[in-house]
């Protein structure tokens, strides 16, 4: 069994910092679950273009506020404590975080980021690294 706690991953290469978003990595690929689970904070006021074409990812809201917008269709849905979404159909979008507030948010993805992933010009990580 493995037993991790966040305050165990927060400053390792696990906890990964960037401009918009912060993600701690609780399980990745090597942990052999088939998907990886992610507690990830979206910074304040931050507008981030996505599209993981090589993923699956499900997000559940636990903290703040913020909305999804889906590029293909232009619909924009309110993100609050207790939302989850899931980008079924490899959904490009558009996350952002209200003024004033981040968001917190638990991420699971299909198949499992090794956690050597970027994200390309295009908003994907690649399949599989
Ligand atoms: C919710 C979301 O897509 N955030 C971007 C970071 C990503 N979840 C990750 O690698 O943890």
């Amino acid at each position: 069994m493995i037993v991790r706690q966040l305050k165990d991953i927060i400053g390792t290469k696990n906890d990964v910092d960037t401009e918009g978003w912060n993600s701690r990595r609780l399980l990745l690929k090597d942990d052999g679950m088939g998907y990886s689970v992610h507690d990830t904070i979206i910074k304040e006021g931050a507008e981030l273009p996505m599209h993981y074409k090589n993923h699956l990812e499900a997000v559940y809201l636990i903290e703040g506020k913020g909305e999804i917008e889906t590029v293909a269709d232009g619909k924009v849905y309110p993100l609050e404590i207790g939302t989850i979404y899931a980008l079924d159909q490899h959904d490009q979008h558009v996350l952002r975080a209200n003024k004033g507030s981040h968001m917190r948010m638990v991420c699971v993805f299909n198949p499992p980021v090794s956690g050597r992933e970027v994200h390309g010009p295009d908003g994907a990580y690649p399949a599989d690294i």
